[in-house]
């Protein structure tokens, strides 16, 4: 008795919900795009997060220098692209939710938790990815790069499942054939096992395909005539509408071809003292004080030896011009020319090994930006340099005056300002 209540207002529930929107080619349409964006989402991801924290074995590109500028922008921009696709799929699906009976089998439970846990990583990922570009750490105490990284999984892990669960229905749905029969068309396999094949109340293959091949029935409900067609396509006009003008108005911040219309953009480029953004000023790090004592020095140290470096012996030193972009995890990016000592000319001072890995550290304490470890690729690369000057000026003291590292495709946050020490560890 309860079970056939339950069943009757499942159907009910989906009879209500349904739309011509609501069809199975609609849902493999935004899924193809949206299961794009996320396997972007993850190997641009993969490639940020292991730059900040390599495995022993890892060795990275150094060019080109806008390496991780690209990647990181089309990381942020197909992660915000994400929102209209993702809620044009639930949309799609939303009917799904009302299945009867609502458990069918073991797999098929299996499935939907999957499905479930899916939409909730996708969701809670794609707006503290959102979050993270406008600064809001609201995840605190958890480390943001953690909770993204890990989430990634759930989520790849799951789209892989759902995406074989489903893989006769996105065939079936793959092209536009514009009847989208509630039929099996006069092509179809036909049989038992043949895709798409109508409900077969009562049979139980164990296969896969036997519970999946019955989806697609009820979503076909709506009628086919001209009204369910335009209302489709004002469907897929408005999700298309709202993820090219997300993507117009906010990829102007990592590139510059968009940058007048970078109207969502968190931060502008071309703000900010010498017309660069600045996250932490010198005064939010606390390192006023010593960054602009007259007795600063650099020390450079590899074992036994060591030698300190005054900014004005630092300026005598050859000094080398480079054009590389600051790219932030956030999405922001800007390049610019900068001036001072190649790191590797730096490290024959103490004649250090040509393949040294450093140990960076700045005034700044007691921040994930105090100590940085450089791999010996970056250390070799011609483009990394203790930079003193920014566009022609001496740097900003919030850009950090007296040096920083600026190196060639690395992450924003690897980019330390207000130098204190250089230690070669291997
Ligand atoms: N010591 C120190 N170095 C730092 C930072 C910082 O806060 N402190 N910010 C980093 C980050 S996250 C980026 S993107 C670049 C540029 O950041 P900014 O906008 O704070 O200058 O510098 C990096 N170097
Ligand atoms: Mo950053």
């Amino acid at each position: 008795m309860v079970a056939s209540g339950l069943q009757r207002t499942l159907h009910r529930a989906r009879a209500t919900v349904a739309s011509p929107s609501r069809r199975t080619r609609s849902a493999v349409v935004l899924g193809r795009l949206l299961g794009l964006a996320f396997v972007v989402c993850f190997l641009s991801g993969m490639y940020s997060h292991f730059l900040q924290q390599p495995l022993p074995w890892m060795v990275f590109p150094t060019k080109p220098v806008w390496l991780y500028q690209v990647s990181q922008g089309v990381h942020v921009t197909a992660g915000i692209a994400c929102f209209p696709l993702l809620l044009g799929k639930l949309h799609a699906v939303f009917p799904e939710l009302f299945q009867s009976p609502p458990v069918r089998s073991p797999l098929h439970l299996l499935e939907r938790a999957s499905i479930a846990l899916f939409v909730a990583a996708s969701l809670v990922e794609i707006t503290i990815g959102l979050l993270n570009t406008y600064q809001l750490y609201a995840w605190f105490p958890f480390s943001f790069r953690r909770l993204h990284f890990v989430l990634s999984f759930v989520i790849i892990g799951s789209l892989a499942l759902h995406i074989a669960v489903k893989l006769p229905i996105i065939a079936r749905y793959w092209r536009r054939d514009g009847s989208d029969p509630a039929e099996p068309r006069p092509s179809d396999p036909v049989g038992p096992d043949a895709p798409g094949t109508a409900v077969r109340p009562g049979g139980v293959t164990g296969r896969l395909s036997h519970w999946v091949d019955r989806e697609p029935q009820p979503l076909e409900g709506a009628s086919d005539d001209r009204s369910a067609a335009l209302g489709r396509r004002g469907f897929f006009a408005t999700i298309a509408v709202a993820t090219g003008a997300l993507i117009l108005f906010t990829a102007g911040q990592s590139f510059s071809i968009l940058r007048p219309l970078a109207f969502f953009a968190p931060r502008l480029p071309g703000t900010g003292p010498q017309g660069l953004p600045v996250n932490h000023t010198a005064a939010s790090a606390g390192v006023v004080e010593a960054a602009s004592a007259d007795d600063w020095s650099l020390e450079v140290r590899y074992g036994e030896r060591s030698a300190t470096f005054s900014r004005a012996e630092l300026e005598a030193l050859p000094q080398v011009e480079e054009t590389i972009p600051l790219a932030c995890v956030e999405g922001w990016s800007q390049s610019a020319r900068w001036r001072g000592v190649r790191m590797r000319d730096l490290l024959t001072h103490v004649d250090a090994p040509a393949d040294a890995t450093i140990r960076v550290r700045s005034l700044q304490q007691r921040s994930q930006y105090t100590v940085m470890i450089m791999p010996s690729e970056f250390v070799l690369d011609d483009a990394t340099l203790v930079a003193l000057e920014l566009d022609g000026q001496v740097l900003d003291l919030d850009h950090g005056y007296p040096a920083r590292i600026i190196c060639s495709s690395r992450p924003g946050v690897l980019q330390t300002k207000w130098l204190s020490s250089i230690e070669v560890i291997a």
